[in-house]
C-alpha cells in the first residue's frame, strides 16, 4: 500500500482523521459582515520595525502585487478541500512592506467583529500564506471572506480568518478567538493538533 501519493497528484494524502469534501461549504461563527469600501482598511500594527503603524485602503491593498498559491483547507470538524488555487497578496509581501521588529515571534491576525487568530511568525511567513482575494481565479464571495481572507494551507482553517482587517506583530504569544476556546494553539493538521488539551508544554500560553 504505502503512501497514497502519486506523481500526478490525483490521490493526494489527507491529514489524519480528515475526509475529502467535494464542493466548498461555508463554515464560520457569527454573521457575514457587509463590505463598506470607504470604511475598509488593512492595518499592520504592534511591534513594527519602525515603531509605526501601516495602513492601506481597499484600492491600495488590492494594487499590491498579486500572486497565486495552491493550498488546502482543512477544517477541524474533519473535512478537507485539497489543492485550491488562491490569489491575493502574500503574507511575505506584507512582511516586506511593513517589516516586524527583530524580536517579533508571533502575529495576531484580526478580522471583522473582533475575530482573531494567532500564528507563529514562521507560519505567517511561509511561502504559501496568502491574504486571498480570489479562489480559482474568481473573486471571493461574501460568505467565503470577501474582500479579504487569510489562507494558511499548512494549518487548520480556523487559523485563516475571513474578512481580515489587519495584523498585529507580537513579541510574545497570545491566544486568538478559537485558541482561547479549546482549540490548539498551533493547529498543525498533520500532527492532528485539534484541541488545546493536546498541547505540549511550550506549545501555547497558559489558558
Ligand atoms: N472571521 C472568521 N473567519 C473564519 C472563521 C470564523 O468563524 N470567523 N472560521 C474558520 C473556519 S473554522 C474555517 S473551516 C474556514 C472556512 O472557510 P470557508 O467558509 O471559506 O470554507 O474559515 C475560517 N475563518
Ligand atoms: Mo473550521
Amino acid at each position: 500500500m504505502g503512501e497514497p501519493q502519486s506523481p500526478e497528484g490525483e490521490q493526494q494524502p489527507l491529514p489524519p482523521g480528515q475526509r475529502l469534501q467535494r464542493g466548498w461549504p461555508v463554515t464560520h461563527y457569527g454573521p457575514v459582515p457587509k463590505f463598506k469600501p470607504e470604511r475598509w482598511d488593512f492595518r499592520v500594527f504592534g511591534a513594527t520595525a519602525d515603531g509605526g503603524k501601516h495602513s492601506w485602503n481597499h484600492e491600495e491593498f488590492t494594487a499590491l502585487p498579486y500572486e497565486t498559491v495552491t493550498g488546502d483547507l482543512h477544517c477541524v470538524t474533519k473535512f478537507s478541500m485539497l489543492g485550491a488555487e488562491w490569489g491575493g497578496v502574500l503574507a511575505r509581501t506584507v512582511l516586506e512592506l511593513a517589516p516586524p521588529a527583530d524580536d517579533v515571534t508571533h502575529v495576531m491576525v484580526w478580522a471583522e467583529y473582533g475575530f482573531s487568530s494567532n500564528l507563529r511568525l514562521s507560519d505567517f511567513a511561509a511561502e504559501t500564506t496568502v491574504f486571498a482575494t480570489h479562489r480559482a481565479g474568481e473573486l471571493l464571495t461574501a460568505e467565503h471572506g470577501f474582500p479579504l481572507r487569510l489562507v494558511v494551507p499548512q494549518l487548520y482553517a480556523w487559523k485563516g480568518p475571513k474578512w481580515v482587517r489587519g495584523v498585529e506583530y507580537m513579541t510574545a504569544d497570545r491566544r486568538g478567538f478559537w485558541e482561547e476556546r479549546g482549540y490548539h494553539n498551533i493547529g498543525d493538521p498533520w500532527k492532528e493538533q485539534r484541541y488545546s488539551y493536546q498541547e505540549e508544554p511550550g506549545e501555547g500560553p497558559e489558558l
